[in-house]
């Protein structure tokens, strides 16, 4: 992986190092096997291939359309899908692809609030799904659960035409079948946006969606461990919910809206690099051995929970069900960012996240997140997680003592010479 351009590679090789050193707790980064590495960066970057395979805008695309097709297959076997479009360039270009495919602008959709756990493209004011939409939020009550009572209220109460289920801070399972319960109450599309926990379900360890939601989007990135990258599924096609007709008068599918609107209508060439890298990625997540990974984050997550919990954290929900948990930070008197900033100094990183009803601004937080997938993918277990909540803890409680403080760096990077990450290259 050397490159001539010497200033790029001592950069690419800085980043290798840190990432090689630390203790990366981010729950929405993991660490991509070698081969999908690999395919990333490599000449299939060079092919532009509007359309889908079979039907192309562009001459010489016979190879990259067996890519796709072979992407969408092994997608579609992995999550039982009957429909999957592996195009979006991210999970939240996914989302608006849903969105304009099973909305019109100005109709109203239903999503967990951002402040709650919930993302940006479920209709944060900040994103075009809220600025093209009317949006309604629900929320968790106040142990830290999503509120299916308040679900059903809002949507009886506003009628959305649209429910998205999934989160990027929520530590639980999520109830599709009273999801779809509700949505059909009220006519509306349910989507379920898995991109943190893909890769868990994938490995039957988590609830399904695909029986009980119209659609799902994810990421391909966190828990699925591939290429940066969005995919749509859709477990059993359907003609869309809101009327949307042809020329001849039919009402359209909405695997056929869908693909319109990730192309043309969000975006033009396809990353054939990258949809190589989701199936070399969603191959591995067919592997039998996926399951135990799967299976390891959860315990990791568990345990590493627990283990706070006896240290005098607090953890939104009380625990977790998943790879992730939303830290309350107010019993150890520090701030997110605080705590962000003081634990990259021993080279642990995490992000500041709010928790629900947060009495700090989102430059702030009283929260960090912690998630497990990406320290599972380079072999740690329970005992490696009781040792990294043992240094998070020493460093809140000696956060003015910077002796100390190097002193636990050292320690980082000595312990994590153990678990080797892309030994090939030097
Ligand atoms: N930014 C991602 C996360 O960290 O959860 C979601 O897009």
């Amino acid at each position: 992986m050397r490159l001539d351009d010497l200033q790029v590679q001592s950069f690419m090789m800085k980043e290798l190092d840190r990432q090689r050193r630390g203790v990366e707790l981010i729950a929405s980064e993991n660490f991509a096997s070698s081969q999908v590495i690999r395919a990333m960066g490599s000449w299939l970057t060079n092919k532009y291939a509007e359309g889908y395979p079979g039907k192309r805008y562009y001459g010489g695309c016979e190879v990259v359309d067996e890519i796709e097709n072979l992407a969408i297959q092994r997608l579609c076997q992995l999550f039982k899908a009957d429909y999957a479009n592996v195009q979006p360039h991210s999970g939240a270009q996914a989302n608006m692809s849903v969105q304009l495919a099973a909305l019109q602008p100005g109709d109203t959709m239903m999503g967990l609030d951002l402040a709650h756990g919930g993302h940006l493209s479920h209709g944060s004011p900040v994103n075009i799904s809220g600025k093209y939409y009317k949006v309604i939020s629900y929320g968790v009550d106040d142990q830290g659960l999503v509120d299916m009572n308040q679900v059903r209220e809002k949507a009886l109460l506003h009628r959305p035409k649209l429910i998205i289920c999934g989160a990027s801070a929520y530590s639980r399972d999520w109830d599709y079948k009273t999801f779809r319960t509700v949505a059909d109450e009220v006519g509306a599309t349910l989507l379920a946006d898995i991109a943190h926990p893909a890769g868990l379900i994938a490995a039957r360890q988590l609830n399904d969606p695909i029986p009980h939601c119209h659609i799902v989007t994810s990421t391909t990135h966190k828990t699925l461990r591939g290429p940066r990258g969005g995919i749509v599924m859709i477990g059993q096609d359907f003609e869309n919910l809101i009327g949307k007709k042809d020329k001849k008068g039919k009402t359209i599918m909405m695997s056929t809206l869908i693909n319109s609107a990730v192309f043309p209508g969000i975006q033009g060439g396809p990353l054939e690099h990258i949809i190589a890298a989701k199936a070399i990625a969603f191959g591995e997540s067919l592997q039998e051995s996926f399951v135990g990974y799967a299976r390891q984050v959860i315990d990791n997550a568990q345990s590493f929970a627990k283990d706070l919990l006896v240290s005098g954290f607090s953890i939104v929900s009380g625990g977790t069900d998943n790879h992730l948990m939303l830290v309350d930070l107010r019993s150890k008197n520090i701030t997110g960012k605080e705590a962000e900033e003081l634990l990259i100094r021993a080279d642990i990183t995490t992000n500041k996240n709010m928790i629900p009803n947060d009495p700090q601004p989102a430059t702030t937080t009283s929260g960090i997140r912690l998630g497990t997938a990406a320290m599972t993918s380079r072999g740690f277990k329970e005992e490696d997680f009781s040792q990294v909540c043992q240094w998070i803890n020493e460093l809140i409680e000696n956060r003015h003592n910077a002796q100390r403080i190097e002193s636990i760096r050292a320690s980082v990077n000595t312990y994590m010479k153990s678990f080797p990450l892309y030994p090939e290259i030097a």
